[in-house]
């Protein structure tokens, strides 16, 4: 018998932390040896003078979901993963959507039938919880946090989805008693209510006054907001999709007093800007996200951040709706910016394009690149050293990138189901090209190898907090508080 199913040789290997020559060798799904000249397989890829890198975990994507006015993103957990899978990714976790009135028990059921039968990746979910009950908190979350969802997220915006800060404390204290990550949309309700009301009474409906609407001012105050209440009661927070200077110096400050915050950042606010949204006809609804696109000074700060520090995730935010009727358009031809489906694609594009433009421009290091597109979120969400790591014992799940290879981006050569990519026509240097999940090729030379079906559900450790400082407050801790017990 051999002593290795494969082994990947003379490759570059890179992790979050060292880069060095090494052969990898995989028994079993997982990888059992790293050394020179590993022999004793009767399978052997050839991986000299590319990288060899944990597989990316896509840790913020909307597949095979419902919005909160009933828009079903364009992916399914099929077409999802492939796309993901080509994009350098074998781990994803998408979105458990909790519409109010639906309980949490029948929500999961729903993606697990959704996602079992389609991914070809290892995947988990994130919960949005919509509908805090007395029943969700106490019964519903930790029995989902028991059953491997150790994270969830919740809206500070969005009629159908927001939470009130009462709600948001509740459930910040049900996460933190039973080792959950709470994860964040910070926006300001009122003040984009506000502002959609004004532009839309004043004929102001355009594509580009999504940008308007959405005011940097509303996401800095809702992450303020957001950190008080964490830090108030001590309880982990990862604001998402971040799009401003200050949203992050929030961040980062909070960090820096010891707060458990953690910031993600996406590739649209470093690759676009709101002037995508002023494009002739309907075009600029395909860059209608929210958080809206920024401005160029705003994409240097977030490099700064990111060299920074002050971002552990880099991640896609993939919600994709067709350029048609069954997505962007659906409310007709031309519709006013409010009436667009807020999001737009990028899961096969995440990691190619902070590759050239990061790594390939000498913005962030290499290993900063494996952190921020795998290992930070295989930490964060409760599946590391399985996941997200070169190492003995390891899943073999393995990205073999050609970093001088140069494509022109367009859609016909992305494998999500869209109709665009924001992204066309871009030149990017360094794309993976063999891509293996426990020790399995499932993409390589451009071709799909991988059966439908063959993801596994990731059941995920808590969230794991050693090295955080914390917070404490005075009103909540009984020996300075004349012996209230609140928690
Ligand atoms: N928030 C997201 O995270 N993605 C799409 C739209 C939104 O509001
Ligand atoms: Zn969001
Ligand atoms: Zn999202």
């Amino acid at each position: 018998m051999s002593e290795f199913d494969l082994i990947i040789k003379g490759g570059t290997v890179a992790t979050a932390s060292d880069t060095f020559r090494s052969d990898v060798g995989i028994r079993d799904g997982r990888i059992t040896a790293l050394g020179e000249e590993l022999s004793g397989s009767a399978r052997e890829i050839d991986a000299r003078g590319k990288l060899v890198l944990p597989g990316g975990i896509e840790s913020h994507c909307h597949i095979e979901q419902e919005s909160a006015t009933g828009a079903m993103t364009s992916d399914d957990y099929y077409s999802g993963s492939v796309s993901a899978a080509f994009g350098g990714n074998t781990t994803f976790i998408p979105f458990a959507a909790q519409h109010r009135g639906q309980s949490i028990p029948d929500v999961l059921k729903l993606y697990d039938d959704r996602a079992g039968p389609k991914s070809i990746i290892d995947y988990s979910y994130h919960l949005i919880v919509s509908d805090p009950t007395e029943v969700a908190l106490n019964e519903h979350l930790p029995a989902a946090f028991e059953a491997g969802i150790t994270s969830f997220k919740v809206f500070m915006t969005y009629d159908k989805m927001i939470v009130a800060d009462e709600q948001m404390l509740d459930i910040l204290v049900t996460a933190r008693e039973h080792g959950a990550l709470t994860m964040v949309h910070a926006e300001n309700n009122a003040m984009i209510k506000w502002m959609v009301g004004r532009l839309i009474d004043r004929g102001y409906d355009a594509a580009k006054y999504h940008a308007v609407s959405h005011p940097v001012a509303s996401e800095v105050e809702a992450i303020n907001r957001g950190i008080r209440l964490a830090s108030f009661v001590d309880a982990p927070l990862l604001i998402v999709h971040v799009s401003t200077d200050e949203g992050a110096n929030l961040v980062a400050r909070a960090r820096l007093g010891g707060a458990k915050i953690f910031g993600e950042t996406c590739p649209q606010y470093f690759f676009l800007t709101a002037d995508d949204l002023d494009r002739p006809g309907a075009e600029g609804a395909k860059f209608c996200c929210s958080p809206p696109l920024r401005d160029a000074a705003t994409q240097a700060d977030l490099w700064r951040h990111l060299q920074a520090g002050t971002f552990q995730l880099f991640s896609s935010d993939h919600a994709p709706y067709r350029f048609d009727a069954t997505g962007k358009l659906s409310a007709g031809p031309n519709p006013p910016f409010n009436k667009m489906a807020n999001g737009m694609p990028g899961i096969e594009m995440r990691a190619p394009m902070l590759f050239s433009e990061g790594v390939g421009k000498g913005r962030i290091s290499l290993n900063s690149f494996v952190a921020l597109t795998s290992t930070n979120a295989a930490k964060m969400f409760g599946i590391h050293p399985q996941k997200g790591t070169i190492a003995i014992g390891a899943d073999a799940d393995i990205a073999i990138w050609d970093p001088e290879l140069s494509k022109v981006v367009t859609i016909a050569d992305l494998h999500d189901n869209m109709d665009y990519t924001p992204f066309e026509g871009r030149e990017v240097r360094g794309w993976p090209v063999t891509m293996i999940s426990r020790g399995e090729i499932i993409v390589d030379g451009g071709e799909l190898k991988a059966e439908r079906g063959r993801g596994r559900f990731l059941k995920r450790a808590p969230f794991d907090s050693t090295g955080y400082a914390g917070t404490r407050t005075p009103e909540l801790d009984p020996r300075r508080n004349f012996g209230a017990k609140l928690f």
